[in-house]
This record gives C-alpha cells, structure tokens and sequence, in this order.
C-alpha cells in the first residue's frame, strides 16, 4: 500500500471548473454512455457484462449530480447557512440508481437512451448490488431522512463509515440460517468520491499528560497514541426535482505514515504489518446486531472512531473559514445522533474544544450542549449500550477523564435538585457501578445533549414515564417525540410505478413532494372504476412478487390469495413466532376439514437473525420446516402456501411492499419504538394487521379503526398481566392454542430432528415470557378471520387499500424532517444555485 503523501499545490485558473451544463435530454445520455463505454470503460459489443453497462450509466449520470452538487455547496456557503450533521453508524441505502434518475428526472428519458442502444434499463439496474451499510430499521430512517433533507433543500450532511462488509448475505441451508460475507466493493463503487484533501487523524490507547500552556492554564494533552487516519469518501444525495445535491460522507480508516514498511526496522516487518492491519479493520464490517452487543471492542473503536473524524472535519471547516474565533459555532452547527452509537462525541466535543483549542470547561461544555442532539431507538432496556469502563480506560483515556467530569458536574445538579436522594444519584450516575463498572451510553447522551427524542408518540411517552423518567423530571424541556417516517420517492414513487402512475392520472404528481396530497385518493374510493384500476395494479404487483417467489423459493403463489406478509428483523419481541402459530393454526383447520368460506392465503416471512442470537435463529428453521409441511401436502394445495423468504434486504422490499395485501406488524404492545416497514405497506396499499405499538397507533389513527385490524393487549395491560401471566391455563382453556402446541410438541414438523424446538416450545409456555405469545393468540385469530372476511368482500377490501395509502401522508419522511427542524435544527432552507 502507498503512504498518502502531500502533493505540490496548484493555483488553478479561475475558470478550471466553468463548464457549461451537461444535456437532459435522451441524445445527451446515449453519447455520454458511448463514451463511457468506449472510451473510459474500454469496452466494445463483445462485453456482455452488465456491470460495465451499468457503470458507463452510472459515470453518465453521476456528471449530473456533480455539477449540482457544487452549485449546492456554493449555495451553502454564500448564504452561511448554519448546518446539521446526521452521525450514523449505520446508512442502509439499497441501490441508488433508479432513486438518482427519479430525483433528476430522468426516469423517463433514461430508459428511452438505453432502448437506441438496444439494452434495458431493468435489466442493467439489477448489476447494483445494494450498499447494505445498516441492520435494519435505525440503518434505513437514515438513509431515508437523507433523502428527504434534499428534497426539502436543508443544509444536512450524513456521516458515517465506509464498511467494507456490509450486512451479510443470508442463505439458507436445510432451513437454518447460514452468513455469508457481504464484500459489495469488489466491484468498485461508482457512486463514491475520495477527498483524500480532508483525511483527520484518530487517536487510540496512549494516556494523558497535563502540562501549563503558553499563559499557565493547566491543560490535559493525550500523548503515546496509536493514532489511525480517516479517510473520508463523499456519496451524492439528490433531492426530488429541486437541484439540491447534499453529501453522505463515509469514513475509512487507514494506517498513518509511521506503519510504513521503509521505516520499519526490518526485524519487525510482520509486526508492523499487523499493526497496519489493525488500523485498517476498524471499519472492516458492520455489526450485524440489532441491538447492542456487549463489550466487542473493535465496536468502540468504530464510534469513537466516526464522533471523532466527524467532529473534526466540522471544526477543520469552521477554522477553515472562521479561525479560532467559536463565538458563533453553536449557532451554526448542529449534531443529531442517530442512537447512543456516536454518544463518544459528547465527551470527544469537550475534547477537542479544551485540549485542542484552548477552552475552559464552562465554554466548552456551552458549546457542546448547545450542538448535540440525541434520537432513542429502543425502549427494551438490555439494549442500552453500556461499555465497560476499563475499556475506556485502555482504548479512550483522555476520554474517560472527561466523563469522570462530566459525570461529577452533573451529579452535582442532581444534588442540588433532590438533596440527600442517594438512591437517585446512583441510579442516574454515568457509571453503573458493580464488579465491572460500565459507562451508560444513553444517559451521557441525555446529559449532553439539548434535545432527546424517541421516534412514535408512544414510544417517547413511554420513554418520559419508564427509562428516561429521572431525567424528565430533571430538565422537561429537553424531551420530544418526532415520529418516524419513510421517502415517498423511493417506498412509493420508485418501487411501484404502476401504483405511482396511476395516482398521478388522478391527482397530478404534487404528492410526490407533498404526500398529504394523497389525502385527495379519499373520495376515489367510491368510484367503482377507480376501484378496478387500483386492484388492477395491485394484481401485477402480486404477480411481479409470487414471480421472485418462484426464483428464490420454488414455491408458487397465486395471486388470488391474501398475501399475507411479514418482513423485518427477526427478534422474539416482533413475535414472528406468534404469526407461525397462526399459520400451523390455519393448516390445522385444513386438516381438518374445517374450511367452509376458506380464503386462500400466502404467507411470506423474511429477515435476519443476529449471527449470535440462537432462539432467533431456531424460529427461522421452525418457519422453514412448518412451510415444508406444509407447501409439501397435496391436501392443503393452494389454500395455503407459506415460505421464509432468504436474505430480506432493500432492494427485496421494492418488490415486497406493492405486492402485499396484508402488513403483519404484531410486536407485543410497549416494546417496538416506531417500525418504519409497517408505514411502506399502508403507503402501497396494504391493510395492516397490528397490536397497539410504536408508530401502528398513529397509523390506524390516520386510517380509521375500520380500516385497520386491530388485536391484542396495550401496553399498559402487557404491564398489568406480567404479574400473573399464566400461559399454561391460557392453552388448556383454547382449543386451537392446545391444537396448534400438540403440532408442536409431537414433533410433527420435526420429524427427523428431535428436540430442536423444545425451547421454542418451553418459551410460549414459560410464565416469564416476556413477549406474552400465547396471551395474544386468540385476539389475532379472530383479527385474522376478519382480515380473511374483508378479503373476501373484494369491493370493501379495494376500499381499505385506497383508503390506506390515501391516509398516509403523515407517514413521509418529508413531514418528519419539517418536525426536526421547527423543533431541533432550526435550518434554513436553501436554494442551489442554479446550473449553468
Ligand atoms: C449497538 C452496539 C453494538 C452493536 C450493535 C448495536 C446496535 C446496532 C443497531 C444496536 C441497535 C441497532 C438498531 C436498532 C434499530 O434498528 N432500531 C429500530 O429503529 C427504527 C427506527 O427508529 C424503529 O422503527 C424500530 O422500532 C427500532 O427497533
């Protein structure tokens, strides 16, 4: 590997960059990509690759942004516009091709450009592999809050890091999961720009030393690091139709200079190049936890290693314009963290502010207080990260110290606030105490920050009055709800097209970029004609997903049937285990004769386990081995098919979401913060089936209760029932329950394999469990007989579709990043120059 070395300055003519601005047009795109092709790429008519097809198109389009991009930065600057910054550990983007020809308005054009050239848009799109830098939902909220920053012409840029293993591949083998390594770089990336010119450097390890500086004033300086550089690449985030271009940067971890070999001794060269080594895994892979796991590390470092490049790219930029004077920083810049992840920035932003530019703690934490912002995923309380403080100790130093100060000052307010409340000064201490003391991330981001949000209504009510309560009654002020949302350009516009188009005929194409439009689709539900049309598309986008069925799982699904879906994470509380009881509960009736008014059904389960996470790993085999069974039996034929559809992703959604009739989204009540799959179903058209959780209560709120299929306990009452939930009395006393759980315990659908579900089995009948399946249970049969019902009534069921996408302007990421900002960012909306 090369040291990155300075190269000689150059004072480039003014006019270097002044070109004119590239065509729109389809003549434009097909020389663009014959060039490409020919020239830069190197190819001629014998490569059948569509990889290189696909990159000359991307190489084409990118020219495009590129010039908006600028014109947008230019714009920035000229205005002064104070700026956010969106600090993710985690971007799940998918593909981006298609989303930057809506953006700019050319997914018209571009097709047609392909088409003189004898390919097809399709077809070469599918060369992209999907940049799966997330887990799953928090992954996803960014990467669709990014999306919709653009659209509404705000000053925000996303940070994160350049893994280079995304989310792993899932396959699955003799119905288990099995991982498999996700290199989506291989190829190279066409999308990515390296800025070599803003490399920062990152410390690790070494201990502090305090020293007088040139006025005496005691300062702390971290000395004997191990430090890493970080190298940032810039992808392009267009907005809809508007000529902003805003910037995800993405960091690389590097060696520094000193790894290099020339300066080795040469008796330690494999020393040195493992050292070099370790540099360059920080950012390897993606944890492929939804939740947090404990005390990896490699993890650390990689937050530690995102706050701090970030940070200091900001102050570098600031500096850059404003030198040393800070008076106006917290004015103009704001940090919202996308979970506890980036929460080492709390304590680097003191820092860098005292350590590197000469702060007293007072200003320093001024500043820091006034520019954090912190955004809470989670409300299950064994996921709230905590690290080991002797892992700060050894990895962060310089950091824990200020912690340790942090955590003196602010215990010092809660002091004053209760007097002689011991009990409370431990239970909100920064440091849990105990045989291994551990930093509690989530309480060092509330302290630090100015605002604290969860993301649905009761998810944020929920946090004010359980997790966060000593909090909310210390500063009231700080905590606010900003109900997620998802991009209508990408969940509705781009991934149906039919759909899109045929709203479009009817209501013009305003929604796109104002969804409460759709609110106008409401009236058309009467209209019988309209009627057929909607459940016309809907048809073909039930045929496009049983045809990817069929590639990926052999089984068919018939379009006819309710598709019945359920497509996220796969964890205990989201009770994929209750919706596989219900699917054994329907072959049960089949089996038994008892089909009278049957509606036929396809059930399609999909997500990822936690590499780690054994019980989740154990539902996806019982998933697979129940639909064995039963897409195996001549019997049950077309009246039920079931499959665990593999390696749910992006780019998988595009095709899942328009062609779904039913949304499953039946978390037990108080434990999903927000859920964000459940909004792209209802925005496509699919009626959900849901518990009173997250953000489904203000779904079915905007929707109506007659258009929603509601069951299940609330929250409070999962509270209430926790104290005497017998699961045992609940199975005697249910027929069906009993059935299902005799399926079950004989071993019918592991025949060949005895004992593997036992403690999926011992869990539903366990009075401690958590996620109270069986308490649930009837309340979702009868919700799911209704379902079955309005099906059948293909009239009342066309109704509730239109009404569900009518209703779900709310739901756009637009209205809440407009939320974010009245009440946390409070940006200016700019516009770019325009491209000439
Ligand atoms: C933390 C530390 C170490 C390793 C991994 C992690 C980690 C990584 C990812 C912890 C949590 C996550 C992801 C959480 C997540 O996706 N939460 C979901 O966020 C959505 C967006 O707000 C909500 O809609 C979902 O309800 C919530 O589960």
């Amino acid at each position: 590997m090369m040291s990155r070395k300075e190269t000689k300055a150059l004072t480039p003519l003014p006019n270097l960059t002044d070109l004119p601005p590239l065509g729109m047009d389809v003549h434009s795109l097909v020389e663009d990509f014959r060039r490409y092709y020919t020239y830069t790429l190197g190819r001629d008519r014998h490569c059948r690759s569509a990889h290189y097809a696909y990159s000359a198109l991307v190489l084409g389009v990118r020219d495009r942004l590129m010039e908006r991009w600028k014109a947008t930065r230019y714009a920035y600057e000229a205005a002064d516009a104070r700026q956010a910054y969106y600090l993710s550990l985690e971007f799940l983007m998918g593909r981006t091709l298609g989303n930057a020809l809506l953006n700019l308005g050319l997914s018209g054009d571009a097709p047609l450009a392909l088409q003189c050239l004898g390919l097809e848009l399709e077809e070469i799109a599918e060369a992209e592999h999907d940049a799966g830098l997330g887990n799953g939902g928090l992954g996803r909220l960014a990467a669709c809050f990014l999306d919709s920053c653009a659209t509404l012409k705000l000053p925000v840029t996303g940070y994160g890091i350049r893994y280079e293993y995304g989310m792993f591949r899932q396959t699955i083998v003799d119905g288990h999961q099995v991982e498999e390594p996700d290199h989506w770089l291989r190829e190279g990336n066409p999308w990515e720009i390296e800025r070599p010119e803003y490399i920062q450097r990152i410390r690790f390890g070494g201990r502090t030393e305090f020293y007088r500086d040139r006025d005496g004033v005691l300062r702390g300086r971290w000395v004997d690091s191990r430090d890493v550089l970080a190298v940032p690449f810039d992808i392009p985030i267009p907005g809809y139709d508007n000529g902003t271009v805003n910037t995800l940067r993405l960091w690389k971890s590097e060696a520094t200079e000193e790894f290099d070999l020339g300066e080795f001794n040469a008796g330690l060269y494999p020393e040195s190049v493992a050292a070099k080594n370790a540099a360059e895994n920080i950012t390897m892979v993606l944890y492929p936890n939804d939740a947090s796991e404990s005390g990896k590390e490699l993890r650390l470092r990689q937050q530690y290693f995102l706050a701090s490049a970030s940070l200091q790219d900001v102050l570098a930029r600031w500096i850059g314009t404003n030198g040393e004077d800070f008076s106006r920083f917290a004015e103009k810049n704001v940090f919202q963290l996308n979970d506890t992840h980036p929460s080492c920035c709390v304590p680097e932003l003191m820092r860098l502010l005292m350590d590197e530019h000469r702060f007293g703690w007072d200003q320093a934490w001024k500043i820091t207080t006034a520019t954090l912002a912190y955004t809470n995923h989670t409300l299950l309380p064994e996921a709230l990260e905590k690290w080991p403080v002797r892992l700060f100790r050894t990895l962060l130093p310089r950091l824990l110290e200020i912690i340790y100060e942090i955590n003196a000052r602010y215990l010092a307010e809660v002091a004053r606030r209760w007097p002689g409340d011991t009990e409370r000064q431990r239970r909100m201490s920064l440091i849990e105490e105990g045989p291994e003391p551990m930093v509690r991330m989530a309480y060092l981001a509330i302290v630090g920050s100015f605002s604290v949000n969860g993301v649905a209504a009761l998810h944020s009510r929920l946090l004010t009055e359980g997790l966060f309560r000593d909090f909310y009654e210390l500063w009231p002020e700080k905590f606010n709800n900003k109900t997620n949302g998802v991009t209508p350009r990408r969940w509705l516009a781009g991934c149906n097209p039919a759909l899109a188009g045929l709203i479009s005929e009817k209501i013009g194409e305003g929604w796109v970029a104002d969804l409460f439009q759709l609110a106008r689709l409401a009236p058309l539900a009467d209209d019988p004609e309209f009627r057929e049309r909607w459940a016309e598309v809907k048809r073909q986008n039930k045929e496009h997903l049983a045809r990817m069925v069929k590639d990926e799982c052999r089984i068919d699904f018939h379009p006819d049937a309710l598709f019945d879906v359920q497509v996220k994470r796969i964890h205990e509380y989201k009770r994929q285990l209750l919706n596989i009881l219900h699917v054994i509960h329907l072959y049960d009736r089949i089996k038994r004769g008892e089909s009278d008014g049957w509606v036929d059904r396809c059930v399609l389960i999909g997500g990822k386990a936690a590499p780690g996470y054994l019980m989740a790993k154990s539902i996806i085999k019982l998933i697979n081995n129940v639909a064995q069974v039963i897409n195996e039996d001549p019997e049950v034929g077309g009246k039920l098919k079931v499959v665990f559809f593999p390696d749910y992703r992006v780019t998988a959604m595009e095709v899942i979401a328009p062609g779904t009739d039913l949304s499953e989204q039946i978390s037990t009540a108080g434990k999903e913060a927000s859920g964000t799959g459940n909004m792209k179903f209802m925005m496509n058209g699919a009626v959900t089936i849901g518990t009173l959780d997250g953000a489904n209560i203000e779904i079915r709120e905007e929707v109506g209760d007659e258009n929603f299929f509601l069951f299940g306990l609330s929250a409070e009452q999962v509270q209430e029932r926790r104290r005497s939930y017998d699961p045992e009395t609940i199975i005697a006393a249910d027929d069906d329950l009993r059935r299902v759980m005799q399926l079950l315990e004989c071993g019918h659908f592991n025949q060949f394999e005895p004992g593997i579900f036992d403690a999926i089995i011992a869990a539903i009948r366990n009075p401690g469990d958590m996620w109270m399946t069986a308490a649930d249970f009837r309340s979702y049969l009868e919700a799911q007989r209704e379902a079955a019902a309005a099906y059948k009534d293909r009239e009342r069921w066309t109704r509730m579709s239109i009404l569900n996408t009518a209703a779900s302007g709310k739901f756009s990421t637009d209205r809440t990043m407009i939320d974010y900002n009245r009440d946390i960012w409070r940006l200016e909306q700019i516009s770019p120059f325009p491209v000439k």
